[in-house]
C-alpha cells in the first residue's frame, strides 16, 4: 500500500496511476473529504475512475509514504503526523524548491528519505478530480543512507508513469528543477501570464540574469552546468507547457502562500552563505514577497 500525503494534482495523479495498475493507496489530506471516487484524464482524454479511500491520518506503519504537498507544507505536514511515523518507513518528498530534506531529517533522524522531482503536470479541477497536463521525467533518489535501501520502490513508480528513473546523484536533478523554477516561476507569477508568454523577447534578458546567478549559486556548491544547455532546457520546458500557468502564478492568483521561499529564497541563502552576488534572484524574491503580503492583508 502506498500512503500519499497531499491530494492536490501532483498527489492525485500518483494516486490514479498506481491505482491504475493494481497497487493500493490511501490518500491522507489535511480537512475531512467528502469524495471518495478519483476522477482522472489522461494526456489521450481517456477519464477514469477509482474508488479511493481518504483519510485524516496515516493507517499503516510499513507502507511508503509519498509527500506531495508544496515545499510550505512538507514540516506541517511530517509534524502532524510524527508520531504515527514508524521509523523505518521510507519518505518520498516530491515538491518544487529545496530546503526541506535537511528539516525532515532533522525530525526523522532513522527514517529512510528520498527526494524526487517530476516533470509531470496535472491541474486539479476540484476535490479528487485531475486532468494530467503534462508528461515528464521523474527522478528519485536517497537523501540519506537509509534511503539507498530503497531503490525497489521504483518498479511500482515507473509501472505506474513512465520515465521514473533511479538517480545515484537525485541532487543534481533538483538543482535543475531549482534552475528551471527559478527561470520560470516568479515572472509567470508577476505578470500574470501563461508559461508560453515567456517566449516574448523582453523577458530573455531576465531569464539570462536569473540563469547566470542560480548558475554562479550552484556551481559554488559543486553542480556544474552548462549555460547553454541549461537555457536550451529551458525554453524547451516553456515550449511543452505553453498552456500551463505556473504553480506560482496559480498560487499568486488565488492568493495563496507561493514557494518562493523554497526557490528564490533558498538560492539567495546559499548565495549569501557562498557570498555570490544575486541582486536579480533577490529583485524577484522581493517582488513575489510583496505580493504574498499584500494578497494575504487584503484577503
Ligand atoms: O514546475 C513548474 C511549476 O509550474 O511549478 C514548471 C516547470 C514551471 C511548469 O509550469
Amino acid at each position: 500500500m502506498w500512503q500519499i500525503i497531499g491530494a492536490g494534482a501532483i498527489g492525485c495523479l500518483w494516486a490514479a496511476n498506481l491505482l491504475r495498475i493494481g497497487e493500493k493507496v490511501q490518500l491522507i489530506t489535511r480537512r475531512p473529504c467528502a469524495v471518495n471516487v478519483l476522477q482522472y484524464q489522461d494526456l489521450l482524454k481517456q477519464s477514469f475512475t477509482f474508488p479511493v479511500s481518504t483519510s485524516l491520518s496515516l493507517c499503516s506503519s510499513s507502507s511508503p509514504i509519498l509527500v506531495c504537498v508544496k515545499a510550505t507544507q512538507v514540516i506541517q505536514a511530517i509534524t502532524t503526523h510524527q508520531v504515527s511515523i514508524d521509523p523505518q518507513q521510507p519518505i518520498i518528498l516530491m515538491h518544487n524548491g529545496m530546503g526541506c530534506a535537511q528539516q525532515v531529517a532533522t525530525l526523522l533522524p532513522d527514517n529512510p528519505i528520498i527526494c524526487a522531482t517530476t516533470a509531470n503536470a496535472s491541474l486539479l479541477h476540484s476535490p479528487l478530480n485531475i486532468e494530467q497536463t503534462g508528461k515528464g521525467v521523474t527522478y528519485l533518489g536517497a537523501y540519506n543512507n537509509q534511503g539507498k535501501l530503497f531503490q525497489s520502490l521504483l518498479l511500482p513508480l515507473n509501472s505506474a508513469l513512465a520515465n521514473t528513473c533511479w538517480c545515484e546523484d537525485v541532487n543534481e536533478k533538483l538543482w535543475l528543477k531549482l534552475i528551471i523554477n527559478m527561470a520560470i516561476n516568479p515572472l509567470t507569477a508577476i505578470y500574470q501570464i501563461k508559461n508560453g508568454q515567456l517566449k516574448n523577447a523582453s523577458f530573455q534578458p531576465l531569464i539570462n540574469n536569473l540563469v547566470d546567478e542560480s548558475l554562479a549559486v550552484a556551481k559554488a556548491e559543486g553542480i556544474i552546468f552548462e549555460k547553454e544547455e541549461i537555457l536550451a532546457i529551458i525554453e524547451q520546458v516553456i515550449t511543452l507547457t505553453a498552456e500551463n500557468f505556473s504553480s506560482m502564478n496559480r498560487d499568486i492568483f488565488y492568493r495563496r502562500h507561493t514557494e518562493n521561499e523554497f526557490i528564490a529564497g533558498y538560492l539567495l541563502k546559499a548565495g549569501a552563505f557562498k557570498q555570490i552576488h544575486t541582486p536579480t534572484i533577490r529583485y524577484f524574491y522581493q517582488q513575489i514577497k510583496a505580493l504574498e503580503q499584500a494578497s494575504v492583508a487584503n484577503k
